[in-house]
């Protein structure tokens, strides 16, 4: 059930630049022309510029930077993922809504996106800066047909996602820290939460937050995180479209995702390896239980870190913070 509003500004989006004849939107649309104009005004209370041509009809000059669905579905390639997009200006964790909405029974695919988080949470009940209109924060529910064991698995597949959407959006390189940070050069310009509600047996939903720092200055951050975070723009100089990231994390997080689900996790472990900066290197891992060091020495095929201490033992992990 689109609005009326949401068709005319799907008109003018697809008219990609020319007239749209406003005769023509109030017959198809069955409305007065006097209503197409009020729908044209609250459309530019949104922040879009239309110029009114004589005899030709409305053209979209500009849209605002925005990560409403108007914006990102037009540039969505997927069968299921963001179909659904329940958009926030503001909310206090997208994550909260969006497990409500899993539990009230939101379909596979649903994303809860917002331009600002009051109260964004990393894992571990951790805070998680989310500047208003400058980053991607949305929370994305599916619901795969797998056993919850293999659950904690999706944060390699979304890392993966995630890595590869930003690669073909900006060209810079970022490289995944397991289990759930994106770096670039070095900086978190990503983290993932994974969040699970299932049975013994079987998996109900699982609910994968995402949050890119994407056109913040480095002033943006909160000053604890400020030599440790970074964001697309900060890195490569130049504004980037948040709607198009969006949907290319989504394409690619469904692509994965059911990668994942048909043939395991053999062909993500692949990708995974070729991005990641932590196998190999000398690390320090904090778990709930201990801080173990030694070297990364690979994940094994359930997304465990496998780490070889000095004593010659080696110990798989699950969770935990690295220090490279
Ligand atoms: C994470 O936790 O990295 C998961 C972050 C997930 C955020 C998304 S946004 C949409 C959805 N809704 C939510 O409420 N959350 C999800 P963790 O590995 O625990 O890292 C948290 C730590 O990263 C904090 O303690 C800070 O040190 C640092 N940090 C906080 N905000 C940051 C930011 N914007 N950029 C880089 N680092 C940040």
């Amino acid at each position: 059930n689109i609005s009326i509003k949401e068709k005319i500004l799907s008109q003018l989006i697809n008219a990609k630049g020319e007239p749209v004849s406003g005769q023509k939107l109030a017959d198809e649309l069955n409305i007065s022309r006097t209503m197409i104009w009020k729908h044209l005004k609250s459309i530019e209370e949104d922040g879009y510029v239309i110029e009114a041509i004589k005899k030709k009809g409305y053209v979209l000059q500009s849209i605002p930077d925005i990560v409403t669905p108007e914006q990102i579905i037009p540039n969505l390639n997927t069968k299921q993922l963001g179909r659904t997009i329940d958009y926030y200006t503001t909310c206090e964790s997208t994550q909260i809504i969006a497990a409500d909405k899993a539990r009230e029974g939101a379909p596979h695919g649903t994303v809860v996106i917002a331009e600002e988080q009051t109260d964004g949470r990393g894992r571990l009940d951790r805070s998680w800066n989310s500047t208003a209109n400058k980053g991607i924060w949305m929370s994305v529910i599916i619901r795969p047909a797998i056993s919850p064991q293999f659950a904690a698995q999706f944060t390699l597949v979304s890392a993966v996602a995630i890595t590869q959407a930003i690669q073909e959006v900006t060209n810079l390189t970022p490289e995944i820290k397991w289990p759930n940070d994106i770096l670039i050069n070095g900086k978190k310009v990503t983290g993932i939460l994974t969040e699970l509600q299932a049975d013994m047996d079987i998996v109900h939903s699982i609910i994968i937050g995402i949050g890119v720092n994407v056109n913040q200055e480095l002033s943006a951050f909160e000053e604890s995180i400020q030599k440790t975070a970074t964001s697309l723009k900060i890195e490569n100089g130049e504004e980037i479209d948040r709607s198009l990231l969006a949907a290319k994390i989504l394409y690619y997080l469904e692509k994965y995702g059911d990668l994942y689900v048909e043939n395991g996790f053999k062909p993500i472990k692949i990708l995974w390896e070729s991005h990641n900066c932590t196998i190999g290197k000398r690390i320090r891992a904090t778990t709930l239980r201990e801080t173990l060091e030694g070297v990364a020495l690979g994940i094994t095929n359930d997304g465990v870190l496998e780490i070889k201490l000095d004593s010659g033992e080696i110990r798989g992990v699950y969770s935990a913070d690295i220090h490279l």
